[in-house]
This record gives C-alpha cells, sequence and structure tokens, in this order.
C-alpha cells in the first residue's frame, strides 16, 4: 500500500493503543503541508504505540524524519523497525523522540546521543545505534567496525545481543539487508560483505 504526499505524516499512530503493524508500504513525500504551505507535524511514519513494527517498506523523500518513535504524555517500548528501506528524508532515518512538548513532539529532536544504557522512560527505552569507526571498500568486499554504545567510551554490555543490518543504499527500491551480526560480539563489530552474493564472511 502507497501512503504519498500527506500534508502531515504519511501513517499516524497518535495516542494508538499498541500493536501497530506496517509492512509492505511505500510512505513517500509526505508531510510538505496543507495548501497554505503551513507545516506543523513532520515525518513519513510517525509511531506512538508500543509493541508496534515496521518492516519491509520503502520510507524516504518526506519531510522531516523517515519515522519517529515518539515519547509523549506515556512510555512508547517495544518498537521494531526492521528491514526497510529508509532515505533521502530531510533529517534522519529514524528519530526517537522525547519529547516534553508538543512542537518536539510533532517535529522532533534530532540525534539523541548513545549513553550506553536502556532507559524505558525515554522512547523505545533510549536504544543505542550503531556507530561505524571503520568503512572500507576494497573491490567488492567492504569492511566495516564499529560498536553500540556511549561513542566517548566504546561498545556496552548492555547491547550485547543486539542485532545490526547492513543496506546498500538508495541503489534499488527496497534495499537489500547486507548481512546482520548477532550473538555477544554485537557491541563491537567487525564484519566483511561481499557486494555479489551478500554473504557476510566474519
Ligand atoms: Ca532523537
Ligand atoms: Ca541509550
Amino acid at each position: 500500500m502507497r501512503f504519498g504526499k500527506g500534508c502531515s505524516a504519511g501513517i499516524e499512530s497518535w495516542y494508538g493503543d499498541k500493536g501497530i503493524r506496517i509492512l509492505n508500504c511505500s510512505v513517500e513525500a509526505n508531510a510538505f503541508g496543507n495548501e497554505t504551505g503551513s507545516i506543523s507535524e513532520t515525518a513519513g511514519i510517525r509511531i506512538h504505540a508500543n509493541d508496534s513494527l515496521v518492516a519491509y517498506s520503502l520510507i524516504r523523500d518526506n519531510f522531516g524524519h523517515g519515522i519517529a518513535v515518539v515519547r509523549y504524555n506515556k512510555d512508547v517500548f517495544n518498537v521494531t523497525i526492521t528491514r526497510n528501506s529508509i532515505y533521502n528524508n530531510t533529517k534522519l532515518g529514524i528519530d526517537l523522540v522525547n519529547a516534553d512538548n508538543l512542537e518536539i513532539a510533532h517535529r522532533g529532536d534530532n540525534v539523541t546521543l548513545n549513553d550506553g544504557v536502556l532507559n524505558c522512560s525515554m522512547a523505545n527505552c533510549g536504544v543505542d545505534y550503531p556507530v561505524i569507526t571503520i568503512s572500507e571498500l576494497d573491490g567488492d568486499q567492504l569492511y566495516v567496525e564499529g560498536f553500540i554504545g556511549n561513542e566517548s567510551i566504546g561498545g556496552s554490555s548492555n547491547f550485547a545481543n543486539a542485532s545490526i543490518e547492513f543496506t546498500w543504499s538508495g541503489i534499488q527500491q527496497m534495499e537489500t539487508v547486507l548481512s546482520e551480526t548477532t550473538g555477544a560480539t554485537a557491541r563491537s563489530f567487525p564484519d566483511t560483505m561481499e557486494r555479489d552474493g551478500y554473504t557476510l564472511e566474519a
């Protein structure tokens, strides 16, 4: 299903209860304002409901963030965003938003820095993002190194079992998940990926 050219979020779950499932959707060119050009709420998709899932979807060219997971007036946690193609939105691909007022709830708060911990008084329990420290393309092989945790400290054991997805970006309509690291080493991840065959070597 396609959601495009909405004046605000393409898909909205404002004060939704729980269990929103968004699968196989195209969410494109939303949040460019109403007929007068006024823009009050942005993002391709806004998640404001626990236990929600966004997967196998194309989320691009939206004004604002691709997906905003918003904690406002209630906790919002256990949101899974996986195997999507998210690119060319004017702000972040995914914004975890800790909003204490409507303006932030509608527009996001941009990058929330890693602190190495999970804290469910933050949007989606304040899950940290992967930090890429090395990315080198050698022929058809891409070597990537990094960690999850406080950027000034390094990998945190709180994310030891995290999964990390890598995709080629912006080449095809639906990007392909190149590899996924799991297990105890995920807090620091050396990976070598081959473009042909999409194999993960390490
Ligand atoms: Ca944020
Ligand atoms: Ca955190």
